[in-house]
């Protein structure tokens, strides 16, 4: 057997964190962050800079009332129709939208994507930084000698970089691009800004400083496996959103998922909650379920999860993943019963957008986020 003799180098976890035009953003000059009381005060070298402002007095979260799991209503004045809610979970409260966007909107989303060009979504798969290969062979051909030689924990680590190059093993398997939303957006775009608003009854603060929309396409064995939307870090540890300091760690503080299906797909690609409404299951429970059953994998696992919604050209869904703490009225803990993902395409391909409506913490209310430019 004959292995190419290359030295691989994988770089991870480039997509999860954050859209490449984040990058642009102008860098200030900042002076050391100092706490007063529980707040992260003078990050910035001149507190009139708009990476520091007040607005975290009057900046308040509110979550909508799922009332019951099957419970519908509906909310008049979205741009100018009124939509439905169904809730499909009270834990965590998800909620469906059916026909939230328009044929015309999702078609016109996909090809603003395409425009832009997407790119393979990696995050989460593992790395491996060696040169087994060439370890491995000499002259083209695979000895034993070096087997005996290498160490064990070497030769597991290359196999499981093996495995999760292969489509079905991968952690995710899509591509993905970031559309702004801002004020020099697409006018359907920034439209839909103001739509999340009445529907969400979030301050304007904080749509406007949610993430750009993600869009992504599943190909056949296109799948995300469960995770969450929210990170599960220290409270003072900063959001990824507010990171102006670009600190090494940093958490991902994602309040609100607003997920959009952009088609229908032929067989397979549903969204999956694992342990929504789950009274049996605790999240530890399911942590712990890891390694035998292995529910994250939502190449095999889709059925078992709890809540599966099939995807719907036009229907948006909606949840929260993170409690309000009660304090500040800002971002709380996060909900644990959140563990989601995207079921594998078996037929046909899947396309959606996600918009994530980032909160700061009591911690970090001065500090704007990365994304305010602004959409007025
Ligand atoms: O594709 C799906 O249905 C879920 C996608 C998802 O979980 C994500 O993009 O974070």
């Amino acid at each position: 057997m004959g292995f190419p003799g290359i030295a691989i180098r994988l770089v991870i976890w480039s997509s999860l964190y954050y859209p490449h035009f984040a990058s642009n953003v102008k860098i200030k000059k900042f002076t050391k962050p100092c706490f007063v009381g529980d707040e992260i005060e003078n990050t910035c070298s001149d507190s009139s800079e708009s990476c520091h402002e007040k607005i975290g007095s009057g900046l308040q979260l509110v979550r909508l009332d799922g009332i019951k799991t099957g419970h519908v209503q509906w909310l008049n004045d979205i741009d100018s129709k009124s939509v439905k809610l169904i809730t499909r979970a009270m834990r965590p409260v998800v909620f469906e939208i059916p026909e939230f966007l328009s044929p015309e909107e999702c078609d016109h989303i996909i090809s603003l994507a395409k425009d832009s060009g997407l790119k393979t979504s990696n995050s989460g798969f593992s790395t491996y930084d060696g040169d087994l290969e060439e370890e491995l062979t000499q002259a083209g051909t695979l000895t034993p000698r070096p087997f005996n030689e290498l160490n064990i924990k070497k030769i597991l680590r290359y196999m499981n970089f093996l495995k999760n190059k292969s489509p079905r093993h991968r952690w995710r398997f899509s591509e993905h691009t970031w559309l702004r939303q801002d004020v020099t957006a697409d006018p359907v775009l920034k439209g839909l800004h103001e739509r999340i608003i009445k529907l969400t009854k979030l301050p304007r603060k904080i749509v406007q400083g949610g993430e750009p929309m993600q869009v992504v396409r599943y190909e056949k064995y296109g799948h995300y496996h469960a995770h969450m939307d929210s990170t599960i870090k220290g409270p003072t540890v900063p959001c990824c959103h507010q990171n102006y300091l670009r600190a090494h760690d940093c958490k991902v503080c994602r309040f609100v998922t607003i997920l959009y299906y952009l088609n229908d797909v032929e067989d397979g690609g549903q969204t999956a909650f694992l342990i929504a409404d789950n009274m049996t299951t605790t999240p530890d429970e399911l942590e712990n379920s890891k390694a035998d059953t292995d529910e994250f994998n939502l190449s095999v696992n889709c059925h078992s999860a709890n809540l599966v919604i099939p995807p719907t050209r036009g229907t948006a869904i909606m949840w929260y993943n993170n409690f309000i703490d009660p304090d500040s009225g800002l971002l709380g803990e996060v909900d644990r019963y959140t563990s989601h993902g995207g079921c594998e395409v078996i037929k046909g391909e899947k396309w959606i957008a996600n918009n994530w409506l980032t909160a700061p913490t009591k911690y970090s209310r001065h500090i704007k986020s990365i994304f305010d430019n602004g959409f007025d």
